[in-house]
């Protein structure tokens, strides 16, 4: 649950080995900056690839459609804003059984990394199988398609494979953006997949209960799932998993929830089931002793802009411990919401006999602070926002019920579910597939993750995490290795 001052500690103990080529080697940072950008041509990308595609499937036509048929399905399931707060990994109080129950099932990631702890390169990054450097896309406005128009994502991928591919809710970051999502991923459009997170207010007939909670950003209304976002899209992921069965073909359903991100609005009885009295503030308050500026934010997300007023209705300025234990309180709440919508659709693919053939993946695009450290929210490189949740399940039959201890990064969903559904795998994605840790949990694909941000890269490497600053806000800067951030 709580991230220790020992994160940044450690980075500075193993830093010598990232310089100086002892221990863990090759571990260099990857395509750092515009050279990478500017050489980083990939085979993904090219406009012959669709077309080659297309010609292969007209070629085998009856008998590619027949294999194509026997293909397995890929249920791809995000959280926002997820930290491993959950049963399966150990925490004491999240109530998570249908995470639990996927995890029995399939492979639970230890040591899982996003690329960067925010949405948009995050998610840009998982999407396309590209880091963030290599992308040059680092902040929140910037769209992929416009630095990469040509790019071919992840479902698109599948699409140009014959699958039916489909979204419904948050996968694609898009708000701030010309586009909205990214259509050419999808054999329909994307559904509520659009929005801001504090336009997600309850929807419900009749009279809206009071809300029960006090503390800023927070609400605890006595109303049923379907009020907010999440309810809703588990809803049309349903109504999606039913279609699908009846057309027949392999599909890529991509199903992106909305918590458990702020807003904490997670409806009443999911706030009921956690007793208060066990919810503390975090025990390490405090930025750990020693630790640079750069490592650290003004968690404005929550507390407002420094010196700016605050926005109506969104108090700013230091917590109170009472709104402290009830925002961690409603953490906990979105993270049970969240998980009761995973289990519909994991209920629904067994009453459809679509387990059998359906890899299931769970992923956040980073995790979460909660007055940690002295940080609430994200965009730092610690532990608690750099490390996600990752769990694959293979089609059921094929149970691992596995934990390992193998280096993953987020970015290497790409190449793993194309191995996994038996699509030829593009060249130039900077991830590697897991499927070997699949197999074999005590297997290793990787000797580092890398985890960017405005401020920072770092990079665990073997049991450690070691760290590349480059300036603050200053997007193609070259990094400045670790030790000196300006
Ligand atoms: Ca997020």
């Amino acid at each position: 649950m709580m991230a220790t001052p020992r994160c940044l500690l450690v980075l500075r103990q193993v830093l010598p080995c990232a310089l100086g080529g002892t221990g863990v080697s090759p571990v260099r940072p990857p395509n750092h900056g515009q050279d990478a950008r500017a050489t980083h041509k990939t085979t993904v990308e090219r406009p012959l690839v669709p077309l080659v595609a297309a010609l292969v499937l007209s070629v085998f036509g009856t008998c590619g459609e027949a294999a194509a048929a026997e293909r397995l399905n890929v249920l791809f399931l995000a959280a926002d804003d997820l930290r491993n707060d959950l049963g399966c990994y150990g925490h004491p109080l999240a109530k998570t059984p249908n995470l639990d129950g996927l995890a029995e099932r399939g492979t639970l990631f230890e040591r899982a990394y996003c690329q960067q702890a925010l949405c948009n390169p995050s998610r840009a990054s998982i999407m396309t199988g590209l880091r963030p450097d290599t992308l040059g896309i680092w902040d929140l406005p910037t769209h992929f398609r416009e630095v990469r128009p040509d790019v071919v994502t992840l479902p698109q991928w599948f699409k140009q494979h014959g699958y039916f591919t489909q979204n419904i809710g948050k996968v694609f970051h898009n708000w701030r953006q010309e586009i909205h999502g990214d259509p050419d991923s999808w054999s329909v459009p994307a559904v509520m997949h659009y929005a801001t997170h504090d336009s997600d207010k309850p929807q419900v007939e009749g009279e809206l209960p009071p809300n029960l909670a006090k503390a800023r950003r927070t609400e605890c209304r006595d109303v049923p799932d379907g009020a907010y976002f999440d309810g809703r899209i588990a809803a049309g992921a349903v109504e999606a998993l039913r279609k699908a069965k009846e057309r027949g073909r392999p599909f890529f359903l991509a199903i992106g929830f909305w918590k458990p991100h702020l807003p904490f609005n997670a409806p009443k009885r999911y706030w009921d089931l956690y007793d208060r009295a066990q919810i503390t503030p975090a025990p390490n308050p405090t930025p750990p002793e020693g630790c640079p500026a750069v490592a650290l934010h003004d968690s404005r997300e929550l507390l407002g802009v420094p010196g700016r007023p605050p926005r109506p209705g969104r108090p700013s300025g230091p917590l109170s411990d009472d709104e402290i234990v009830e925002l961690r309180h409603g953490y906990l709440a979105g993270v049970s919401f969240l998980d009761a919508q995973v289990g519909k659709l994991l209920d629904e693919l067994d009453r459809l006999d679509l387990s059998r053939r359906t890899v299931v993946v769970f992923w956040a695009d980073h995790g979460f602070h909660l007055g940690e450290h002295g940080l609430w929210c994200k965009t730092s490189n610690f532990e608690l926002d750099a490390r996600v949740p990752l769990i694959i399940a293979r089609p059921k039959g094929k149970a691992r019920r596995a934990k390992t201890d193998a280096l993953a990064e987020l970015l290497d969903l790409y190449p793993t579910l194309v191995e996994l559904c038996g699509l030829p795998t593009p060249q130039g994605l900077d991830g590697v597939s897991l499927a070997p840790v699949l197999d074999d949990p005590a297997a290793s694909v990787k000797p580092a993750a890398w985890s960017y941000s405005s401020r920072a890269t770092t990079r665990p490497v073997a049991k450690s995490r070691h760290s590349v600053y480059r300036n603050r806000g200053v997007r193609a800067d070259t990094p400045i290795v670790c030790g000196s951030p300006r």
